[in-house]
């Protein structure tokens, strides 16, 4: 238990409003998890995988009202609605407060309320961070102890001290007698709602991911953007991993890539070049802070994945699959006649016939997806057979390089450095990624998404900004990682993939290698020329040894289209006014002198 004064009273406070049935304290004990999911099968929640197949594992079907993260209906309400920013929904924080206040009161009624302690980072991190999440879903308790460091060792390690306080409930108080539903939520009312001078978050109606596991996007992302300002470090929505080559010491790389880029594949991948190897130490969020030494270095604040289903296999993604063998949660992917999961892409062959997400009958060519396009596998990071050895180290990982990228068919080249530190923010500001079939909405439609922070950053995205830059500025520019932006998706006039991805990026990496640590420079390799757009690698300069590409598609996928960065510009102009009247100048100069450098290069050919 805890002497804390500040969260007994807050436990209180929110007792007496949620006016729970029982409270209970979460240790975090294996015999604790065991127990609320054996109960979570008898109420329908949960349904056990055939132990044969795929040992303490369970699937989860979501009411089809609530199968993702619900940005129309996430706020930010800083007291300043400037401070908040125009990419951000905002209400005036009492306004809000009362909103919340009259649905939370009796929300919990019928239900237990948890009280979850976790740890943000390994515990006793000077780079973690504690919350405190207060919810009624036990699937929420479930998943938190695979995402987060969970329970009693984090009260102990809280002691007195602050925390981030997360409010979570369904929304959906039980009448006596009322009999429960296996996905309680609120269809009317959904708020994900985030306090970023209280360093705190108020959840309603919704029991699925991101809008539920307030450790992840609302405290990692939001809040702790929020704190990175204020204290001067960064909370980044990126995958960390480590490189390490066949002779030679380990780098780690930070990568930041909006959705459907392949951000999980990259920080598992098997490289084909001979002898490297590629260590995940996160696949979504790195927190980073400055060691005594002036460099930075990073944590991943989680402790599972929670990855999307559908496309993960073991052709795409073999260390994903091999960390779902067991003490994995599955939410909306389908489920075989023997009792384990499925989902679209996953094998080969698809079975004749499944249960689907909605625990309907479901036949092969029915025409309809048998998983929801949403549906997430929870797993423990520890199960990745490529998991890092320095994953849960308390002091970080140093960053050597930061990636930037996206999902660009045409004019964004394969990779390119930046020129400085307040160049490479600039590629971040500017970063895109064209929409697919995938998603909802119009195809082939460039959107900008800077450091892939747009739906997660809890402050104004020009302020944002402006920290990076300043953290640049104050730092020694030889500590600083060096900044890279790739693409692996270009295609050809004729829509043909130039690159074939997956493994073979590590082809790429070696290059950043070779380029952040000098080596190579004697034997040709990691050399660069300089462009308009950055510095990049020449033809020679990527080792293709062994790789199935013809030179003229690699010299496209090298080749700095002019004229189609020319056409950009308007777009990135439209995007940084989006941005408002707090986008840095030093990145509207940086825009104007692509531009003038992009004209030169047109005079010159
Ligand atoms: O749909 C959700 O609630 C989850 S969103 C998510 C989950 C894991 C990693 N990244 C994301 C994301 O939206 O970037
Ligand atoms: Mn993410």
């Amino acid at each position: 238990m805890t002497k804390n004064k500040a969260l007994l009273a807050w436990v209180n406070e929110i007792t007496a409003l949620c006016a729970p049935d029982r409270v209970h304290w979460c240790d975090g004990s294996q015999a604790e998890y065991d127990r609320l999911c054996g109960e979570m099968v008898k109420t329908g929640t949960f349904v056990k995988l055939n132990a044969q197949k795929r040992p303490n594992s369970y699937l989860c079907r979501s009411n089809p009202s609530d199968v993702a993260r619900t940005e129309d209906r996430t706020f930010i309400c800083s007291r300043q609605q400037a401070d908040a920013g125009p990419t951000n929904n905002w209400r005036a924080p009492a306004e809000m407060k009362a909103t919340l206040t009259d649905l939370f009161r009796g929300c919990m009624q019928g239900r237990t309320m948890y009280v979850i302690p976790f740890s943000m980072g390994p515990l006793g991190s000077a780079i973690a961070h504690i919350g405190i999440e207060i919810t009624d879903s036990p699937y929420v308790v479930a998943n938190m102890r695979i995402m987060t460091r969970m329970g009693q060792a984090v009260l102990d390690v809280l002691g007195n001290g602050k925390f981030v306080r997360c409010l979570h409930s369904v929304g959906a108080p039980l009448k006596s007698g009322e009999q429960d539903v296996p996905w309680p939520c609120n269809a009317t009312n959904k708020y994900i709602v985030h306090f970023p001078e209280e360093r705190a978050i108020w959840s309603f109606g919704s029991g699925y991911g991101g809008n539920a596991l307030l450790g992840k996007k609302c405290f990692a992302l939001r809040i702790a953007s929020a704190m990175a300002r204020d204290e001067g470090w960064l909370a980044e929505h990126m995958l960390i991993l480590g490189l390490t080559p066949p002779k030679g010491p380990t780098i780690y790389i930070a990568a930041a890539f909006p959705s459907a880029c392949g951000k999980t594949n990259l920080a598992m991948m098997n490289p084909t070049l001979p002898g490297w190897k590629i260590r995940c130490v996160g696949d979504d969020i790195a927190w980073m802070k400055f060691g005594a030494d002036g460099r930075l270095y990073a944590i991943n604040p989680e402790a599972g994945c929670f990855g999307v289903a559908p496309g993960t296999s073991m052709q795409s993604n073999p260390n994903a699959i091999l960390m779902l063998n067991q003490n994995s949660i599955f939410t909306n992917t389908a489920m075989t006649p023997e009792g384990d999961v499925w989902w679209e892409d996953m094998t080969p062959e698809t079975p004749a016939t499944l249960t689907d997400w909605q625990g309907g009958q479901w036949t092969s060519g029915c025409g309809r997806k048998a998983a929801h396009p949403n549906a997430r596998f929870t797993a423990p990071i520890v199960q990745c057979p490529v998991v890092d050895a320095a994953w849960e180290d308390p002091k970080g990982v140093p960053i050597a390089a930061i990636l930037f990228g996206g999902r660009r068919p045409t004019t964004i080249p394969l990779v390119c450095e930046a020129f400085s530190w307040q160049h490479g923010t600039f590629l971040g500001a500017i970063q895109s990624s064209e929409t697919t079939a995938a998603a909802a909405g119009a195809v082939g439609v460039v959107r900008r998404d800077p450091m892939a922070m747009l739906p997660f950053c809890g402050y104004n995205m020009g302020d944002y900004l402006a920290h990076w830059l300043k953290l640049g500025q104050q730092a020694k520019a030889s500590q600083l990682p060096r900044i890279f932006y790739v693409n692996w998706f270009r295609k050809s006039p004729q829509g043909k993939w130039l690159w074939s991805g997956y493994g073979e990026n590590s082809r790429v990496l070696k290059w950043i290698y070779e380029r952040v640590t000098g080596n190579g420079r004697n034997t040709g390799k990691g050399q660069a020329v300089e462009t308009p757009i950055g510095l990049m690698p020449s033809v020679t300069a990527l080792d293709t040894k062994g790789l199935n590409v013809s030179a003229q598609d690699l010299a496209e996928l090298l080749r700095v289209d002019v004229a189609g960065w020319l056409k950009e510009l308007p777009g990135i102009r439209e995007h940084f006014k989006k941005l408002g009247e707090r986008l840095p100048q030093a990145l509207v100069d940086e825009l104007a002198a692509l531009d003038q450098r992009l004209l030169d290069q047109r005079l010159q050919t």
